[in-house]
């Protein structure tokens, strides 16, 4: 056997979390070749180029811990990164600790065999590329695979195509164009302002109105960087005491009718003013109380009733078919402002769904509108689109695909029954897109870690969980979310987005501090549920 294709172990993904496991296994002393798709590390922000792309989370809490040189030496611009500086930070730790000589880029990987006999994976690359390891680590992301509306003739549009996860690194000059946006999710929330003030005309084809808040984006003040940097040890430790990893928003105390009407107003406008995500933390039960969502959810559709100057085209922006935070809730600047502009228009396509497009039009019912360009802004196969991408077998007869034909299956969103040695960085199950990403990317690489360091201290050869282990935990995901709201909304969350796909909620919506200790008992009960051999 050709020594240079063997590995103890194989990232597949080259994002956060792909780096990050990188440089700890490169630290126990293991070998390890990462592939990526991409030209560049960076996953999400190499590929979500589009005008306006940032972060919703502050950059002082999205940003990793794990060295703490890194965090005090790197020096963040503004409140929330933009894609361009979070992609140099990206750049910046690959440099830092010479993660790229042992990164393929340009490379997808097609195949992961298990050879049950020696325990050992066999991959296979688009590029004629074959790799062997005992560890297969998955850190393929969770919005990475775009998803393509079926929408008749769309492959034979002649101008321009965009989707937002698939921006061309030149970039994209709308000037002088006649501009249709497919999606009013994140991508496009932030997209449409940027886009309006280039082109001749935008025009946004809109399913579902969504919540979003003012982002209030500024540089960031150095003496409150300084000063973050100073207690950075204490603020991240806070974080994994919160619901969804985010030191800065705690956990509520109150309900939102334990106070009057009059102090709730006021409280929600000054989560308006500090914007983020704040309003959601407000009060304890907005994320399980239909009335008390309805209480800030009625907040938001007042302020887009009060920014929107034409009441109709205001209306349809006003969310009504889904509490407030059940889909994620964008932030945007000046996004409801966009729609008093004269050359952008709103059109509904929630009752009358988009007919066709032709190739210098989209098509709604009667309606022909003529486009240059056309963006689609319509999401990802979320959380298991990427893994079900590679034809992962695990030699006993079961593909990964098989195994998720009912919803994706896992035991804390990191291993699957069935798949010894084989690890997936924030899977499904786990707090993953339900926290701050880089936190949980933290987490679940050093669990995998000290997974990997027990079988090379103990002797042995392969870590799975349980079956029985995984189904209560799959059992107690979708307990804990029907004791939500979040099942009432058609997201991604529930895989609503992608049609045929089974709908089952996906991510773990326990909180990153009920999951983290649960981790830490499973651990000192001799990582109960995982079977070693
Ligand atoms: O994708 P989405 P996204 N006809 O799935 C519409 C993260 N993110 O890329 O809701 C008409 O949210 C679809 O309509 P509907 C963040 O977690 C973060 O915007 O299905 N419309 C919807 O409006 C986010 O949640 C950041 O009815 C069609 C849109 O396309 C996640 O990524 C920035 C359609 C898709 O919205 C995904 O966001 C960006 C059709 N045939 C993204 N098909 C930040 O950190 C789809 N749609 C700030």
């Amino acid at each position: 056997m050709d020594a240079s294709k063997n590995f103890d172990a194989i990232v597949v993904g080259a994002g956060f979390g792909g780096m990050y496991m990188l440089h700890r296994l490169r630290s126990m002393g293991l070998t390890v070749r990462v592939y990526e798709r991409g030209g560049g590390v960076g996953g999400t922000w190499y590929w979500n180029r589009y005008p306006g792309a940032r972060c919703d989370l502050e950059s002082m809490e999205y940003s990793y811990s794990f060295d703490d040189r890194l965090q005090q030496e790197w020096n963040w611009s503004e409140k929330y990164g933009t894609q361009p500086e979070l992609l140099r930070y990206a750049n910046h730790v690959a440099d830092r600790f010479d993660l790229r000589r042992d990164i393929v880029f340009g490379t997808k990987v097609v195949s992961a065999h298990r050879d049950p006999t020696t325990n050992l994976w066999t991959l296979t690359t688009d590029t004629g590329g074959v790799a062997i390891a005992r560890q297969l680590i998955l850190a393929t992301g969770n919005l990475s695979t775009p998803q393509l509306p079926k929408i008749a003739g769309v492959a034979e549009f002649s101008g321009r195509t965009f989707h937002t996860g698939r921006w061309p690194q030149e970039g994209a000059n709308f000037s002088g164009r006649q501009v249709g946006i497919i999606g009013t999710g994140s991508s496009a929330v932030q997209t449409i302002p940027h886009v309006a003030e280039q082109a001749l005309n935008l025009t946004v084809f809109q399913r579902t109105a969504n919540f979003s808040i003012p982002a209030h984006h500024g540089p960031l003040d150095a003496t409150m960087r300084e000063a973050h940097k100073k207690k950075y040890n204490e603020i991240r430790e806070a974080a994994y005491q919160t619901p969804f990893g985010i030191a800065k928003y705690g956990s509520p105390t109150l309900s939102a009718f334990d106070v009057s009407d009059e102090d709730r107003q006021k409280t929600y406008e000054d989560a308006w003013k500090t914007g983020g995500q704040a309003l959601l933390f407000c009060y304890t039960d907005l994320l399980t109380n239909k009335k008390s969502n309805e209480t800030a959810a009625e907040f938001v559709r007042q302020r887009i009733r009060d920014t929107v100057k034409n009441p109709h085209v205001a209306e349809l922006l006003c969310p009504k078919d889904h509490p407030i935070g059940t889909k994620r809730l964008c932030l945007d600047s000046f996004y409801f402002e966009t729609y008093n502009r004269d050359n952008v228009r709103l059109v509904d396509v929630k009752e009358t769904p988009i007919t066709r497009i032709e190739p210098n039009a989209v098509v709604v019912g009667d309606n022909v509108f003529e486009i240059d360009d056309l963006i689609l802004a319509t999401g990802f196969d979320a959380m298991t689109g990427a893994a079900k991408d590679i034809d992962i077998q695990n030699g006993n007869g079961e593909s990964l695909t098989d195994h998720w034909a009912q919803g994706p299956q896992t035991y804390l969103g990191l291993m699957v029954a069935g798949f010894p040695n084989m690890y997936i960085i924030t899977g499904p199950q786990s707090p993953g897109v339900k926290s701050q990403m880089i936190l949980s990317i933290e987490h679940h690489v050093d669990l995998i870690a000290c997974l990997i360091q027990k079988l090379h201290d103990e002797n042995f050869n392969s870590v799975v969980p349980e079956a029985l282990a995984q189904d209560n935990w799959v059992s107690h995901n979708t307990e804990v979310a029907n004791s939500t709201l979040y099942p009432a909304a058609a997201s991604w969350y529930m895989g609503a987005n992608i049609p045929g796909k089974p709908r089952i909620f996906m991510p773990y919506v326990g909180g990153v501090r009920q999951y983290r200790a649960t981790c830490q008992e499973i651990i000192e009960n001799g990582w109960r549920g995982f079977e070693f051999a």
